[in-house]
This record gives structure tokens, sequence and C-alpha cells, in this order.
């Protein structure tokens, strides 16, 4: 890897532990449904569907990016954050305090997400830790400035990622996700699970 503070650790979760995170996530979005956010100022649909767990939630609508106690379509708190994802970020964030969101991303066909950073935080001295789950996805790593050279990576079905250190700011979206490559999800796609800690500790 070119840039410092990445961990890219394939298969940590097996089929079992991802079909169970999979039953805990259809509650959570009982709870608090998926919704299709829009971008700030334009208002242009994203194609991926959100949905938050934890007590903080990232949201996108047209007055901006923020993060926010509340679902906003149905007013009401956050499902809480999976057992299972608070294990994983002991075991494998390197940081001392617990994540307060955990960001729910839903691609189905054609669904991406463009080149970007994560800036939304207060405590950039907190990794982002990311579970996949379903369809295998082409992640584009960058530096910390928008231009410059680019890596892909292969991210697939129960692959934990680790952006810590310099890796914390740098430029990343999805290209695509492979259709077929995972039995997990009946109907196909690719979930994303991104725990954040928000404010400062
Ligand atoms: C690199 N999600 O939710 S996860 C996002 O697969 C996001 O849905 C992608 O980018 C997805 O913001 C990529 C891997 C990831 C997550 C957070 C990062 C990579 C990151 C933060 C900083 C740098
Ligand atoms: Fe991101």
């Amino acid at each position: 890897m070119l840039i410092q503070g990445i961990s890219h650790h394939p298969s940590v979760l097996e089929r079992p532990a991802q079909e169970s995170l999979v039953e805990s996530l259809r509650a959570a979005v009982l709870q608090s449904p998926l919704y299709t956010p829009v971008m700030p100022r334009t208002g242009r649909p994203f194609s991926v569907r959100m949905t938050n767990m934890g007590t903080l939630g990232w949201v996108a609508d047209r007055d901006g990016y923020r993060y926010q106690a509340m679902h906003p379509q149905t007013g009401q708190p956050w499902a809480p954050i999976p057992h299972v994802l608070l294990e994983l970020w002991q075991k494998y964030a390197g940081y001392p305090h617990p994540p307060e969101a955990c960001l729910v991303n839903f691609y189905q066909q054609g669904a991406k997400m463009g080149l970007h950073q994560d800036r939304d935080e207060e405590d950039f001295n907190a990794p982002v830790l990311s579970v996949s789950l379903g369809d295998t996805a082409v992640f584009r790593l960058g530096g910390t400035q928008r231009v410059g050279k680019t890596q892909t990576l292969k991210l697939s079905s129960g692959d934990v990622l680790v952006m810590g250190g310099p890796s914390r700011l740098c430029f990343h979206g999805i290209d695509r996700v492979l259709t077929g490559t995972s039995t997990l999800l009946k109907e196909g796609g690719r979930i994303n699970l991104t725990l954040r800690r928000v404010t400062k500790p």
C-alpha cells in the first residue's frame, strides 16, 4: 500500500456471522428505514440508499452534510449498533473509545460512490472501520488531495477495512459492485457498514 494507516483484513466474518449480521440489519431497518439521500444544493439523489445505527447518524440533504441523533424521515432515534460490530471495533480499530455512528450504505444494481473525503467528524484521530457484505466492490483509494494517483482494491463479503492515521483523510470511492459475486443477499447487491467516532472523547 502507498498510504500508511490502512489495514485490509479479508474474510474476518465467516458466512454464519455474515448471515446473522444481515438478520440484525433487517431488524435495524424496520426501526430506521433505508432512504435515498440527496446532494446538498443540487438535490441530486445518491445512487446508494442509506441509514444509520448508533447515537449519531450521517445524513445528506439540500442543506448539507452532518451528523444527527434522529432519522430524517421518521424523526426517531437510530437503531442501536449491533454488538458484533462493537467487538470488531474493539479488535481492529486500535482506538480506546467506542464508535458513535454506523453508516449503512446499500448498493443495488448500478449504485456507486464518487471519490470523496470523510471529514464531517470532529475527531480525525479515530479511524473509520468498514465491513463489507454481499457482492464484491471495486474500492478506489487516492491520496489526501483530489488530484493524483489512485489505486483499486476489491472489498469482498466479510472483509474489514480500517482507515486510520494518514489514510483517514484520503479520497476514496466505490467504482462499481460486481453483480453475482456473492450469494449472501438473496436479491444481490452490497451493504457497507462504516463505524465512526464523531465527537472528541
Ligand atoms: C477511506 N463508503 O461511507 S468503505 C463512506 O464501500 C464510504 O460504501 C464506501 O466511503 C463504501 O463514506 C467505502 C471504506 C472506507 C470508509 C471510510 C473511509 C474507506 C475510507 C474513510 C477514509 C478513507
Ligand atoms: Fe467515505
